[in-house]
C-alpha cells in the first residue's frame, strides 16, 4: 500500500514538475518575442519609427511631410492621396 502511493505521488508531481519549468521558460520567450517586436525600426532614417511611418523606406513619406499633389502618394501619411486630400490639395 505505502509503495502505491509513492508511485502515484511521484507520477503525479512529475508532469506537475515538468509543467511549471514548461511554463517559466515559454512566458520567457514570449517576453523576448514582445520586446523585440516593440523595438522601434526606422530603416529610412526620416525620423519617424515604423509603426508611425506610413512608408518606412522613403524618408521624404512620414507624417509631417507636405502632400505633393501630382505624384499619386500619401506624402503625408493621412491615408489620402493627391486630390482626396483636399485640406493640402484644394481643387482649383
Ligand atoms: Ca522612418
Ligand atoms: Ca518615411
Ligand atoms: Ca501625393
Ligand atoms: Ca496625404
Amino acid at each position: 500500500m505505502k509503495r502505491r502511493m509513492l508511485l502515484i505521488a511521484s507520477t503525479l508531481l512529475g508532469p506537475l514538475s515538468g509543467c511549471d519549468w514548461g511554463g517559466v521558460s515559454d512566458y520567457t520567450g514570449y517576453t523576448a518575442d514582445y520586446m523585440a517586436w516593440e523595438d522601434p525600426v526606422d530603416d529610412d532614417e526620416d525620423g519617424w519609427e515604423d509603426w508611425e511611418d506610413c512608408d518606412d523606406g522613403d524618408a521624404a513619406i512620414h507624417p509631417d511631410a507636405e502632400e505633393i499633389c501630382d505624384d499619386s502618394l500619401d506624402n503625408d501619411c493621412d491615408e489620402l492621396i493627391d486630390a482626396d486630400d483636399v485640406d493640402d490639395c484644394p481643387a482649383p
